[in-house]
Parts: C-alpha cells; sequence; structure tokens
C-alpha cells in the first residue's frame, strides 16, 4: 500500500518514491523551436473501437475513464502495439494552469492523457508498469474557447455524480476519446522519454504529445474542478473490505476538499532532446 501525496507538497515525492527525483522526469517544457525534426517518426494512431458507453472513476488524483473495448496505439516507431489502460485528465483553478506539459512555457487549462502499456511480455498494466520503456502516453493539450466541446458531453455531464466518490459511473451515451483528438494527432506530434508525472514516476513512458490542441469551455472546465479529493482507501474500508473499517469511517471527511488542479511542476529536461515529426 502506497503513502499520501499531494500536489501541495510535490517536493516530498521524492521522499516516498526515489524515481521522482531521477534524470527523465515529467512533464517539460516543450521549446518549440528546439524540437528536433525527425523524419523516420511514422504516423500513429489509435486503433479499437472507441465509441462504447464508458465507466468514469475519482481515484482521488484525477478523474480516469475505463473503456469497454480494447483500444490500441499503432505505428509512431514504438515496438509493438501498445493497449489503452485508460485516460484521465489534468486540470488547474483557472485558465493558466492546468497541462502538465508546456509549449513555450505557455500553460493550457487541461491536458488528457492516454495511458497505453506494452501488450508482449506483459500481461497487465501493473506489470508493464515494472518494464522498460513499457508505457506510451498519448497527451493531448486544451486551449479554453467559449463553446462547449460536445464531445466531452457524456463525460462532463456525469462528473458531478463522480464528485464525492470513487464508485465508478457510466458516462451519459458513448464518450468517443478519438473525437477529443485533434485531427491531425496521428501525423503531428511530439515524442521524448519521460517519465509518470504522478508517483512512483516510473521511468519508462514514451511520451508522445500532439502538436494540435483540443478545445473545452469554462463551464466545462469547472466541472473538473469541482471534483473532490476522495479517500479511496477510506471509501473501501467503509465499504467492509478490510478490518480497519471502523477507524477509517471515523476519519472520512464529508466535506474533502477540491480537486481544484492536479498538474505537476516542470521537470528539468537533463540532456534530452524532443523530436517532432514535422520541421
Ligand atoms: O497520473 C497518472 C496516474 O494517475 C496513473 O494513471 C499513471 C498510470 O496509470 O499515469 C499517471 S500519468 O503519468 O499518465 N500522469
Ligand atoms: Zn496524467
Amino acid at each position: 500500500h502506497s503513502t499520501h501525496w499531494n500536489y501541495e507538497d510535490q517536493e516530498a515525492w521524492s521522499t516516498g518514491y526515489q524515481s521522482c527525483s531521477g534524470n527523465r522526469q515529467s512533464p517539460i517544457d516543450i521549446s518549440l523551436r528546439d524540437v528536433q525534426f525527425d523524419e523516420q517518426l511514422p504516423n500513429i494512431e489509435f486503433v479499437g473501437d472507441f465509441s462504447s458507453d464508458a465507466t468514469i472513476v475519482n481515484n482521488g488524483h484525477t478523474v480516469n475513464i475505463i473503456l469497454k473495448n480494447p483500444v490500441r496505439l499503432v505505428g509512431g516507431g514504438l515496438d509493438g502495439d501498445f493497449r489503452v489502460a485508460g485516460v484521465h485528465f489534468h486540470w488547474g483553478v483557472d485558465r493558466f494552469s492546468g497541462s502538465e506539459h508546456t509549449f513555450n512555457n505557455t500553460r493550457l487549462p487541461l491536458e488528457m492523457h492516454i495511458v497505453t502499456y506494452k501488450e508482449s511480455g506483459y500481461l497487465d498494466f501493473s506489470e508493464a508498469a515494472q518494464g522498460i520503456n513499457s508505457l506510451a502516453v498519448y497527451g493531448v493539450l486544451f486551449r479554453q474557447v467559449s463553446e462547449n466541446n460536445i464531445y466531452l458531453n457524456p463525460l462532463v455531464n456525469v462528473l458531478k455524480q463522480a464528485s464525492y466518490s470513487s464508485k465508478p459511473i457510466l458516462t451519459k451515451g458513448p464518450l468517443n476519446v478519438e473525437k477529443l483528438l485533434p485531427l491531425d494527432y496521428d501525423s503531428h506530434y511530439l515524442r521524448y522519454f519521460g517519465s509518470l508525472t504522478t508517483p512512483p514516476c516510473t521511468e519508462n513512458v514514451i511520451w508522445t504529445i500532439a502538436i494540435g490542441t483540443s478545445t473545452i469551455s469554462e463551464k466545462q472546465l469547472n466541472e473538473f474542478r469541482n471534483l473532490r479529493i476522495v479517500d479511496v482507501a477510506a471509501e473501501a474500508a467503509a465499504a467492509g473490505e478490510t478490518t480497519a473499517a471502523p477507524k477509517m469511517i471515523s476519519q472520512m471527511k464529508l466535506d474533502p476538499p477540491k480537486l481544484d488542479h492536479n498538474w505537476r511542476w516542470i521537470q528539468d529536461k537533463k540532456n534530452r532532446k524532443v523530436r517532432s515529426t514535422v520541421t
């Protein structure tokens, strides 16, 4: 069982999780002038059925989408196919904060992470999470516009139900994650080697970041900001899953703090290069 960590005291992460102070940490700032054009980077795409109803879970750090059908990340110079394990988001208190990666030091209000793991050689995500370069995350930054992004509605419309509980909730209609990607996500992307942006900060993530951005309205962003920091362990105990139940229930907060920001500070690039599919 892991120790608790939070976004207020990020400096402390490396005390419990050594990797968090390693040499290939994420996120990073991406200076678009300094990226290296790499003509060898082939197109990358998600293959599979993104169109079914999905389940969402407030895990106390983010809202995670679990898809019903298998979807794979294919191409992009990856070593084999990578299977989608979950999709989640990072946001902040206002329109000037939220994304984890920044372009030219500019932070956008939302970042989506499609987390995938290498299929060959690993049984499931947790096994692959221990491997070498066995995770691949596709990240997309969202900019704020006045119109709602209708493709986010199946998710945004159930966030209220997820705000106080980690109980899985079915989306309102199919959530087509593919529609949340920029149209040219397959050919216009950046690539670098990094880590998970949350503890244990494992340094085995092949990052792909769309050069294009998607959109979201302020109203939709506010639904993310209204989620609460649910205590998943206490909830499980309260549901009778452990013998610590009475103690845990008494410690459960009736009014947990808002999960109004969940982005990690920019990490040192060290000697790393960011490659790009475009000049
Ligand atoms: O923050 C997420 C974390 O919640 C978990 O999903 C992990 C892997 O499952 O990935 C990190 S991140 O690096 O994709 N932000
Ligand atoms: Zn993430």
